[in-house]
């Protein structure tokens, strides 16, 4: 019993000592205008509080200014069991790492979630596929409490095959390997304009 305790301390020790967020790599020399367009985000690591349930398209801009922002939208439920089609905004204010920024997200209808994050591109090759990661609670000692990712891809039909074992060794990478869940595209946002 006592050997199974200590097993069990020591894979904790290791794991903080892994998935410490300060040590999380991001994209070397990040080019936020190669990564403009649209992204469909087919698996998600949700937050507390999850939000954005499935049917998540985002689209990236530059803006005159150098500046990047964002509109996204995807299903959420709200005010318990009201289904819509979210649509949201969002800018991307630079830091020291041009692969991370301080997001300001809003809805366009006032009654949505609307936000500070983090936004981490921890990989992209631009044309197929790009891992995000933001942390919104750290923990104590260092690792994230909070943390919610998006796995974006930019064919509505998923990763193609040959980007499968790049994106799981990143999952692992960012000590999510197991939290994500399918992002499913029906059409109902495309309805819910129509
Ligand atoms: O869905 O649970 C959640 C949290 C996500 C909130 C942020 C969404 C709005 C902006 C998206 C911009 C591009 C990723």
């Amino acid at each position: 019993m006592l050997r199974f305790v200590v097993a069990l301390c020591l894979l904790a020790v290791s794991w903080a000592l892994e998935c410490q967020v300060a040590d999380i790599q991001v994209k070397q020399d990040f080019d936020k205008t190669r990564y403009t367009g649209t992204w469909y985000a087919v698996a998600k690591k949700d937050p507390v509080g999850l939000f954005l349930l499935d049917n998540i398209v985002a689209n990236f801009v530059i803006e005159e200014d150098g500046q990047m922002t964002a509109t996204a939208e995807g299903r959420v439920i709200i005010l318990n069991n009201w289904e819509m089609c979210a649509n949201m905004l969002a800018t991307f204010e630079p830091t020291s790492d041009p692969a991370k920024f301080k997001m300001k997200y809003w809805g366009a209808a006032t009654y949505l979630q609307s936000g500070n994050d983090e936004h981490w591109v921890i990989d992209t090759d631009y044309d197929n596929y790009a891992v995000h990661y933001s942390c919104r609670q750290m923990d104590s000692d260092g690792t994230c409490l909070d943390s919610y990712s998006f796995i974006f891809s930019r064919h509505p039909t998923g990763l193609r095959p040959q980007d499968q074992t790049a994106v799981t060794q990143i999952k692992e990478r960012i000590c999510l390997i197991g939290k994500y869940r399918r992002v499913p595209h029906n059409g109902f946002c495309m309805l819910s304009r129509s």
